[in-house]
């Protein structure tokens, strides 16, 4: 097989480190591959934690898992939406790029309380 060349490794890195945010992770305190990890747990009808404070520019990682039945996780500010299950983790990588409060939201019908299923992301400078 043809050994890659320079150029194109250097261009495949370059690519990478604009997806995966390396600008980001340079400017955090805690070192590469060691990104802040956050446990929720989604139940009818709360998030626990429901209100959660994030650095502007500093990405995380939500683990995400369900005491009961499918919820789901909208943050539709910051792009995110997943499904969230009783058994998975569902990971979410969150980079902040802007400071304020931000709403998440359980978008699975789970039964009467399920509207007020909700929580907050705060980012702080
Ligand atoms: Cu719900």
């Amino acid at each position: 097989m043809k050994r890659p060349s320079v150029a194109t490794i250097v261009i495949l890195l370059g690519l990478l480190g604009v997806a995966g945010g390396w600008r980001h992770l340079a400017t955090a305190k805690s070192p590469a591959g060691a990104e802040q990890v956050i446990r929720l747990t989604a139940k009818k009808f709360e998030y626990t934690p429901n209100e959660i404070t994030l650095k502007k520019g500093v990405p995380v990682v939500l683990e995400i898992t369900s005491l009961d039945r499918d919820h789901g996780f909208k943050v539709p500010e910051l792009g995110v939406r997943a499904d969230v299950k009783p058994g998975e983790t569902t990971r979410v990588r969150i980079v902040p790029d802007r400071t304020g409060r931000f709403e998440f939201r359980c978008d699975v019908f789970c039964g009467s309380g399920h509207e007020d299923m909700a929580g907050e992301i705060v980012v702080v400078e």
